[in-house]
C-alpha cells in the first residue's frame, strides 16, 4: 500500500509514542523506580518504525536488545510493554523478559534478545517455513552494525540467498557497537557491500527519513513477497543517548557529533515534511503529543497497579509445553 497520509500520520504517532516512552523510562531509571539496564533508541525512530509500518497480516519481525522502538513501531501495547519493563505479570511476557526480551506473537514480533546476533537464525528459519508452506508472508529481520561481525550473519544471509527465502535483512547501522565505532571494526565504508559478497541485493537509506525508509523498505518488501529473493537494507541512522545505562557519559564520542546528529532529528524531520506538505497543522501535531503523553502515564499506573508474577509460576516458561 503506498504511503497515504493516515499512514504517515500513525507513522509519526508511533514515533513520537517510542521517543516520549523512552524518555519516560530514562526518567524512571534515573528515579530508581525501574532496575536492571536497558538500551534506548533514542534517535533511532525513523529505523525502528517506518519499515513496520510496511508489514501486513502475518509478516514477522526480530528485534535485538534496543527493542522498544520497533515493539511500537509494530503495534505493540504500550501498557504491556511498561507492564513488563516493571516485571508485572501484565507485562508482554508475564514480567519474565523485561527489556531486552519483549516479544508479542500476536503482533508479529517473535523474537527479542540481548544475545547480538541471536535473530538471526530464528528469522531465517521462519522465513524457511513460509517459504516452505507457500504463504505469502515475509520476515524483517532487524540488526544493528556489531551485529554483522558475528559468525550467525554469515552463515543467516548465505542460507537466505541460496534458499530465496522471503527476508529482508534491516540494519540499523548507528555507528557503534558499545563504544567501538563501526569504521573501527570492519574495514568497509557501507555494511551493503557484505551483502554483494552473498549474492544479495542490497540498498542503503538515510535512517533518519522516516519517508524514505518506509518507500525503500516497501520496495524491498514488495519484491521479497513476489518470490525475487531476500534483500539488505543498511539505515544509517544514529543513537543519541549512551548504549546502556553503564555509559551515560559517553566518554567514547565528542559533542560535535552529537550536535551533527542532534539536528538530524528523524521526528523533527518528520514533523517539517508532513507541515510542508499540508498532511498536518501544528496544533494536530501537538494534539498528537499530547494525547501519547496521556496514554503513556495511564500506562505507567497500569504497570505500577499489577501484581509481580506469582512464586508458584516460577518455573513456568523454563520448558517449552
Ligand atoms: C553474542 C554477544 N556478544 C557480545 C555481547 C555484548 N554486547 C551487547 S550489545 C553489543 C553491541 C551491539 O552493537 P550493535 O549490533 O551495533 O547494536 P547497537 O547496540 O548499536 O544497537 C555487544 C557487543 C552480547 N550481548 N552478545
Ligand atoms: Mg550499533
Amino acid at each position: 500500500m503506498s504511503l497515504t497520509n493516515e499512514k504517515i500520520i500513525k507513522m509519526y504517532t508511533r514515533m513520537v509514542t517510542a521517543r516520549l516512552l523512552e524518555e519516560m523510562l530514562n526518567e524512571m531509571f534515573n528515579e530508581g523506580m525501574l532496575h536492571g539496564t536497558t538500551h534506548l533508541g533514542i534517535g533511532q525512530e525513523a529505523s525502528g518504525v517506518a519499515p513496520c509500518m510496511t508489514l501486513m497480516e502475518g509478516d514477522k519481525i526480530t528485534l535485538t536488545h534496543r527493542n522498544h522502538v520497533g515493539c511500537v513501531g509494530i503495534g505493540m501495547d504500550v501498557k504491556k510493554i511498561l507492564a513488563e519493563m516493571f516485571g508485572k505479570e501484565t507485562g508482554v511476557c508475564g514480567g519474565y523478559g523485561g527489556s531486552m526480551h519483549m516479544v508479542d506473537y500476536e503482533k508479529g514480533n517473535m523474537f527479542a534478545s540481548g544475545v547480538v546476533g541471536g535473530g538471526l537464525g530464528i528469522a531465517v528459519g521462519a522465513a524457511l517455513k513460509m517459504k516452505y508452506k507457500g504463504e505469502a508472508n515475509i520476515v524483517i529481520c532487524f540488526i544493528g552494525d556489531g551485529a554483522t561481525n558475528e559468525g550467525m550473519f554469515h552463515e543467516a544471509l548465505n542460507l537466505a540467498s541460496i534458499w530465496k527465502l522471503p527476508i529482508v535483512f534491516f540494519v540499523e547501522n548507528n555507528g557503534y557497537a558499545v563504544s567501538m565505532p563501526t569504521y573501527r571494526s570492519m574495514n568497509l565504508q557501507n555494511i551493503e557491500k557484505r551483502a554483494e559478497s552473498y549474492g544479495m541485493r542490497s540498498i542503503i537509506v538515510d535512517g533518519n527519513n522516516a519517508i524514505d525508509i518506509y518507500n525503500m523498505t516497501f520496495s524491498a518488501v514488495q519484491s521479497v513477497r513476489e518470490g525475487f529473493g531476500p534483500m539488505f537494507i543498511e539505515s544509517k541512522t544514529y543513537r543519541i543517548c549512551g548504549h546502556s545505562r553503564s555509559d551515560t557519559e559517553q566518554l567514547y564520542r565528542n559533542q560535535k557529533e552529537m550536535d551533527y546528529y542532534l539536528a538530524k532529528c528523524p521526528i523533527k524531520r518528520l514533523e517539517e515534511y508532513m507541515l510542508k506538505n499540508n498532511i498536518a497543522k501544528s496544533e494536530m501535531l501537538k494534539e498528537i503529543n499530547t494525547q501519547v503523553m496521556d496514554e503513556l502515564k495511564q500506562a505507567v499506573l497500569y504497570a505500577q497497579n499489577s501484581l509481580e508474577p506469582s512464586l508458584e509460576n516460577i518455573g513456568k516458561y523454563v520448558y517449552a509445553k
